[in-house]
């Protein structure tokens, strides 16, 4: 016995050490090695609600206001009430086609930088309840999320910090007070929210007004009200891609050492990294043995489906084709992302016939391509060491030309490389190859007929756990129909 209970500490303690998870970041201990800062980030996992939220996949994001109505992509504020009067409004139909289109969640903007209220708000006159629209008794939020609710979706909302209708904003308390009501009747009046988008954006010039957010309390409120809600952008949950064009980063960390602006300390520690939103390495092995502390944040790509965020007439020919959507979803949901796809309703209050009709050939296409996994026998979790590979067999008689590969995330992301070879006149050939892989990630190349695939993972921090790996075939878009 007195042999055994040393060795049993010994396994208990490495056991302890192997099932270590940071829970959403970490802050690396002084003195720490550029190797020990890496196996701990290789350890943050996601929280409950990032999980839960990376799985939507694809939400759908709702630009409609009075810049609909106008005209404008960004109104100063100032136009009338009076223009806002959608002639058919149906939020229903809004998300019937998205449930349709396969969308998880759809995300509506409350209030835009314009000031503008779609919902019957005690906190500004300038709103819904000032509009013709049901003789001002209408309220788009109510509406909308009563909509989600009886087709079963996630409810979201974007507001935005910039208001360039309310005479408080750059009186600093006053305005956060003012912002903290606003968010508090969102988050009280209208059921489970999913996702609160608070928006980076602000244009005032150099004699604009200066707000300056007090965004822990703006946060904690949104925790507080609604605890199962991620934060978007400025909040701290979910991290902007870093660009409006529906691409996501080839190397797309999750676990990286770009610090959420809304933390007070984000501008001493991305300076010192010299990171912004923007930079193309979020989380190397370089980068997180400089940095001081790592957030589970992951990326999410908002792009329009259209070349504005609001409904224009004239724009009308220019939704985005399919091919184009397709490939947004490979380099979105396809690397590590979940993808906000706008569909901006129209003066009507509807979503237009040539946007429905476009994002139901995307779930056709997508259905035809995911459904059969031509892959046989790789469900069962992979623990692959660096260097290990797996081999897949392919259905007999098929082609392939996309390979699909996932981690279980909720022990952390890991690898760092990874290549795919067909076999191949009796030997192996390089087909493609990747570098993170995270919840997703999708890989195209030529269509191929093999017997097998091989799967090498080249580079992991700590043990890669592959939760899914599948091949499949992805048929040709049609060209552009318009
Ligand atoms: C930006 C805004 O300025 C755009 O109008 C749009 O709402 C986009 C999603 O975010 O920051």
């Amino acid at each position: 016995m007195k042999k055994i209970l040393p060795l049993l500490l010994i396994l208990i303690i490495t056991g302890c050490a192997q099932s270590t998870r940071y829970i959403q970041s970490v802050r690396f201990p002084y003195g720490a090695t550029p190797e020990e800062k890496v196996e701990m980030a290789a350890r943050v996992v996601p929280s409950r609600k990032q999980m839960q939220w990376q799985s939507l996949e694809l939400t759908a994001f709702l630009h409609f206001g009075m810049n609909t109505f106008t005209g404008n992509e960004w109104g100063d504020g100032k136009d009338s009430p009076a223009l806002f009067n959608p002639s058919e409004l149906d939020c229903r139909q809004w998300v019937r086609t998205l449930k349709d289109a396969g969308f998880k969640m759809a995300i509506i903007t409350a209030k835009h930088h314009d000031g503008f209220c779609l919902w019957q708000t005690s906190t500004t006159e300038y709103s819904v309840k000032n509009s013709p629209w049901e003789n001002g008794n209408g309220d788009v939020l109510r509406e909308f999320s009563d909509a989600c609710r009886e087709y079963g979706i996630g409810f979201g909302f974007y507001l935005s910090p910039w208001d360039r209708n309310a005479e408080c904003y750059g009186d600093s308390p006053a305005y956060n007070a003012f912002f903290i009501r606003q968010l508090t009747e969102l988050l009280t009046n209208y059921g489970e929210v999913g996702e609160v988008w608070l928006d980076g954006a602000c244009g005032e010039g150099p004699n604009g007004k200066k707000q300056v957010y007090d965004w822990s309390a703006i946060l904690e409120v949104v925790n507080r009200l609604q605890p199962d809600a991620v934060t978007a952008i400025m909040g701290d949950d979910v991290r902007w891609v870093g660009n409006e064009g529906g691409v996501g980063r080839e190397t797309e960390w999750s676990t990286t050492a770009f610090t959420p602006l809304s933390y007070a300390r984000s501008t001493e520690q991305n300076g010192s990294l010299g990171l912004v939103e923007m930079s193309k390495d979020l989380g190397s092995r370089d980068l997180i043995g400089k940095a001081q502390e790592v957030f589970w944040y992951p990326s999410e790509v908002d792009v329009s489906i259209r070349p504005g965020w609001f409904y224009h007439p004239y724009q009308d020919r220019e939704v985005k084709s399919l091919e184009h959507l397709v490939d947004i979803y490979y380099k979105s949901v396809g690397r590590n992302s979940v993808l906000l796809l706008n569909i901006p309703p129209d003066t009507r209050g509807l979503i237009h016939e040539i946007d429905t009709q476009r994002l139901l050939e995307l779930r056709k296409y997508l259905d035809e391509t995911f459904s059969t996994d031509l892959a046989c026998g790789t469900r069962k979790l992979w623990k692959a060491a660096e260097g290990s590979s797996m081999i897949l067999d392919v259905a007999p008689g098929f082609s392939v030309n996309t390979f699909m590969i996932r981690e279980d995330i909720s022990k952390g992301q890991r690898v760092e490389g990874f290549t795919l070879e067909a076999w191949k006149d009796g030997q192996w050939e390089k087909i493609a190859e990747g570098t993170t892989v995270g919840y997703k990630r999708l890989l195209r190349f030529p269509d191929i007929q093999t017997s097998k695939v091989r799967v090498t993972i080249t580079a992991s921090r700590l043990t890669a756990m592959i939760s899914q790996m599948g091949l499949y075939y992805a048929p040709e878009t049609d060209e552009n129909p318009e």
